[in-house]
């Protein structure tokens, strides 16, 4: 038993293309139970703060220029694995390589524009979560 929490955002392609609830469903259907949820936009500073880690990559501009470009969903999950489970439930970064059943395979339409984001791991999932929760809001 290893009951984990993570993090994931629903990114502004997704929402745009009116992919909440069908990637919600997804997270149902697969035992997650949401802890947290909230509709928002962020700003590029926001964004550079969220995705620090990749600030010396190439595309770091860029993701945080879509990051902005419009609304987000992002959730509290929890469930037994909720990490890797995420992650496998996602697909690859590159939709190209997602497999079929995927959050991606379904809705990502580039590397970018690729719909979901989750947490890697559970030092990552800890910031991410307390970057856009409060702690009484995932109690
Ligand atoms: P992932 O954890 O699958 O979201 O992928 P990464 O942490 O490697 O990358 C974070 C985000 O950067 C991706 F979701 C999309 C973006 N990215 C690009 O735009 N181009 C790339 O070559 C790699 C990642």
């Amino acid at each position: 038993m290893n009951l984990q929490r993570t993090f994931t955002i629903i990114k502004p392609d997704a929402v745009k293309r009116n992919a909440i609830g069908d990637i919600i469903g997804q997270f149902d259907k697969h035992g997650f139970r949401i802890l947290a949820i909230k509709k928002l936009e962020i700003t590029k500073h926001q964004a550079e703060q969220f995705y620090a880690v990749h600030s010396s990559r190439p595309f770091f501009s860029s993701l945080t220029d879509f990051m902005s470009s419009g609304p987000i969903v992002a959730l509290a999950l929890e469930k037994e694995n909720a990490i890797a489970d995420l992650r496998k439930l996602m697909g690859a970064t590159n939709p190209a390589n997602a497999e079929e059943g995927t959050i991606r395979k379904k809705w990502a339409s580039s590397i970018e524009h690729n719909a979901i984001h989750g947490s890697d791991a559970e030092d990552t999932a800890r910031f991410e979560l307390s970057f856009f929760f409060a702690g009484f809001e995932l109690a």
